[in-house]
């Protein structure tokens, strides 16, 4: 017999093939299911596992009404914001997260982002696209090496730690603030800064890698970005809660802060109109993990999860 589940999203091919062979799965519709949707499937099935991710918020009024059924539900999803933990721990069942498997793939896209912002990559793109008529002078539309400068990393867990060493290949100077320092080998040469207000007026580059909290929230606002040195571009793969957007905003229009790249909003996706507007802004609709390789693990270890717990073993990545 074939263990039930209910997808929520559409996986890549690899991942719906095994959901194919290995599970009774009751599958999403092109769009995904909607949360009202998820509990229906979950009640009508009595499926024990459930493979979500954030577009289903599992907040403690959620979390009352899911089946007790339910046994496990694996979360596509490094962050786990979208899950109030006390809750499901009342409620008895286990939730997982894929972490490790998207490290390098989301580190690769913030340091795109960084690539991308100090060389104006998408200013030139629109100056093709909107008719390139002359070339520029020797000064003109110019943007900015990265050797020899300094990335300042906010959050230094696995995804700083690969960001760090790409940072390191292009000769920059990495430093960062952790809520404690890590040990020399985790550190890849980095510098470690006890506090937000030591690293950031020395960051030509900043990039947030903390997870979503009540301490994190607006972490970058009107006066951490006044500490950052003239100049700066933000980069923020993590969560948009990160940043106070009427901060950052006044700030690239001021050019207090030179450019940014955004991967992740307040608001997702209904995000600041204003940001569309600005050419010093590099926008991504919350993509850096969406790689087929990478998506693929994730599933894949979405649904060893599902079946670990299910054949009653331990999970392997349990919140
Ligand atoms: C997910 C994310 O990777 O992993 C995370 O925490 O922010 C997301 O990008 C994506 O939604 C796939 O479920």
């Amino acid at each position: 017999m074939k263990p039930k589940i209910v997808v929520t999203r559409q996986m890549t091919q690899a991942v719906m093939e095994r959901i194919a062979s290995d599970f009774d799965a009751i599958l999403p519709p092109p769009g995904g299911m909607n949360p009202d949707q998820v509990l229906l499937a979950l009640e009508e099935s009595g499926a024990p596992g459930l493979l979500f991710n954030g577009g289903t918020r599992f907040d403690a009024t959620y979390v009352a009404r899911l089946p007790e059924t339910l046994k496990v539900a694996a979360s596509c999803s490094v962050g786990f914001d979208h899950v109030d933990l006390a809750s499901i721990r009342d409620k008895g069942f286990i939730v997982t997260n894929t972490p490790e498997v998207l490290d390098n793939s989301v580190a690769d896209f913030a340091f795109l982002l960084l690539l991308a912002s100090a060389r104006r990559l998408h200013e030139y793109d629109l100056t093709i696209r909107e008719g390139w008529s002359r070339y520029f002078g020797v000064s003109e539309f110019l943007g900015n090496d990265v050797a020899g400068k300094t990335l300042a990393i906010v959050g230094m867990g696995r995804i700083g730690q690969a960001l760090a060493r790409r940072a390191q290949a292009f000769d920059m100077k990495v430093i960062y603030h952790n809520r404690r320092k890590l040990l020399a080998a985790a550190e890849h040469g980095a510098t470690y800064c006890a506090s937000l207000q030591e690293l950031l007026p020395q960051a030509d580059f900043l990039s947030l890698h903390a997870p979503a909290t009540p301490e994190t929230t607006n972490l970058l606002n009107a006066e951490t970005i006044a500490r950052l040195a003239k100049g700066a571009i933000v980069i923020n793969t993590a969560r948009g809660s990160l940043i106070n957007d009427d901060a950052l905003i006044a700030a690239l229009q001021s050019g207090k802060v030179r450019g940014a790249g955004l991967d992740v909003f307040n608001g997702e996706p209904k995000i600041d109109p204003r940001y569309a507007s600005l050419k010093n802004v590099i926008l991504a609709p919350h993509m850096a993990s969406a790689t087929e390789e990478t998506r693929t693990a994730m599933g894949m270890l979405c649904l060893d999860n599902i079946a670990a717990v299910l054949s009653g073993k331990a999970p392997l990545t349990q919140i």
